[in-house]
């Protein structure tokens, strides 16, 4: 196994529905990570000792998501130099609105990466990890523009169908 270049943390074993949508991408696209659950208000020391260690232990970029008051992605950024990603999941009555505004109003000085409440946001998340760590790395940068480009092909042939079909 290689070693892991992204971490994926998040507050509660709940939030691994949304958040192994990040690990999926990660898969199809051969980026070594580990899944790390650790909780800002319910396991500070365990959120603080990784905060502080995660550039010594090699990884590139945080992927953190947590629902609610969601702290998290702030928490880590706050001890690290490394990118941090966060994800707002949608687990609370008020469904990601809440976590979604705790995890993009950071004061300046320490940003965190804000994408979309969910799903769309894991798998963001994901692309935009790769996106970053395809500066140095030629071979994600081709994948990543291979997927691109798949994705507007399926588009558009299920256009030219739909076309075809009204023709
Ligand atoms: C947050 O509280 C977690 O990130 C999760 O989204 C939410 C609920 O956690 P559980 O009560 O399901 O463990 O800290």
């Amino acid at each position: 196994m290689s070693r892991p270049l992204v971490a994926i943390v998040m507050g509660s074993e709940s939030d691994l529905t949304v958040m192994n949508e990040a690990a999926k991408m990660f898969d199809k696209f051969n980026v070594p990570y580990e899944i790390i659950v650790a909780s800002a208000h319910r396991s500070p020391g365990l959120v603080h000792e990784f905060s502080k260690g995660a550039e010594d232990a090699g990884f590139e970029v945080i992927i953190a998501g947590a629902g609610g008051a969601a702290h998290l992605p702030g928490v880590i950024a706050a001890e690290t130099v490394l990118p941090v990603i966060g994800v707002p999941i949608d687990s609370s009555p008020l469904k990601g609105f809440d976590s979604l505004l705790s995890i993009v109003q950071m004061p300046a000085g320490v940003p965190v990466a804000t994408m979309a409440v969910g799903v769309a946001g894991a798998r963001n998340a994901a692309l935009l990890s790769i996106q970053i760590l395809s500066r140095k790395d030629v071979t994600l940068l081709t994948q990543l523009k291979q997927y691109k480009s798949d994705m507007a092909d399926a588009i558009e042939k299920k256009q030219e169908a739909r076309n075809k079909k009204q023709e």
